[in-house]
């Protein structure tokens, strides 16, 4: 429901649509879901969907977008890997009069330049994250953070909206924060530096990661140290992707905040509309709520099926 939009749209008048999507890659589950969904989505609607990964390189995406353009697209779904350098291809697809979606993260460009942008609000996702640990940890606690790729809104948001809260908590502080790029092997790799850093992992309280691959991670490394990850090194993440439900049931992390990875419907219903002349709102909201524990094995064995 929270991704609902309304627009009473029939399929039908979709169904001759040529849409490009500008993937980032594959650096974790929650993208690979994202993926698999949208590309489901398109050809449940008999839409024609022109996929194209770009291997975390914006110069990819641009490049590709570009090529949608020139096929005469009906609109273009952009997941934007970083949030500046995209005015001047935003401004030829507007130019072309091809309404582009962003799809998951934002960009730092005038709102005119796209459609919509179908996301959720990272800033929230982060405010969640540190409110639960505060709670938690009786506002006392030694972070440690796990920043996902460098430069993009999903990174910078999630880290400002964790920052906005424990603001609040002079108990606590966050000791360490580097960049795991929202990757498994990225995430194991920075815990070990911060364990080696912090007297083996005795001056750690807790993990925040900005998502569950960089937590999983963590959670190897965590062991390989001889710690009890989840229990003496607090975990916490966003995504709520499958193995995050085990892990949590494992008794391995400690909460998730989920986002939803089905953003082709919202998406696609969008370019209909605006094909229509209809409105369409600037931010379609795709937040989720934070599970704990005491679901997990349930939430687990619906979500691996
Ligand atoms: O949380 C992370 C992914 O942009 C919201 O990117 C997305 C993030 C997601 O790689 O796992």
């Amino acid at each position: 429901a929270a991704l609902g939009v309304a627009l009473g749209l029939s399929f039908a008048a979709q169904a001759e649509m040529m849409i490009g999507f500008s993937q980032i890659g594959s650096e974790s589950g929650w993208r690979t879901s994202e993926t698999e969904s949208i590309k489901a989505e398109a050809e449940k609607r008999g839409i024609d969907l022109k996929f194209s990964d770009a291997q975390q390189k914006q110069e990819n995406q641009i490049k590709a977008v570009r090529s949608f353009i020139a096929q005469g697209v009906d609109g273009i779904l952009l997941a934007p890997v970083v949030e500046t350098g995209w005015d001047q291809v935003l401004q030829e697809a507007k130019d072309a009069g091809i309404p582009v979606v962003l799809v998951d993260r934002g960009v730092a460009a005038d709102e005119s330049l796209y459609l919509t942008k179908v996301a959720s609000d990272f800033v929230v996702e982060g405010a969640l994250a540190a409110a639960w640990l505060a709670a938690e940890t009786n506002g006392v606690c030694d972070v440690v953070e796990l920043q996902g790729t460098v430069g993009s809104s999903a990174a910078n948001d999630r880290k400002e909206g964790f920052e906005s809260v424990v603001g609040n908590f002079p108990g606590i502080s966050i000791i360490r924060s580097q960049s795991g790029d929202f990757t498994r092997s990225g995430g194991k790799e920075v815990m070990e530096s911060f364990l080696k850093a912090e007297d083996g992992g005795k001056n750690i309280c807790a993990v925040y990661a900005h998502n569950d691959d960089m937590a999983l991670g963590a959670v190897q490394a965590i062991k390989e140290a001889g710690l009890n990850p989840g229990d003496d090194i607090l975990i916490v993440s966003i995504d709520a992707v499958p193995d995050i439900f085990k892990a949590m049931a494992d008794g391995d992390t400690n909460a998730t905040i989920e986002l939803n990875p089905h953003l082709g419907g919202p998406s696609f219903d969008a370019i209909a509309a605006a094909k229509e002349g209809k409105e369409v709102p600037k931010w379609i909201k795709a937040n989720g709520p934070l599970y704990l524990p005491d679901t997990a094995a349930e939430e687990y064995k619906m979500r691996s099926k």
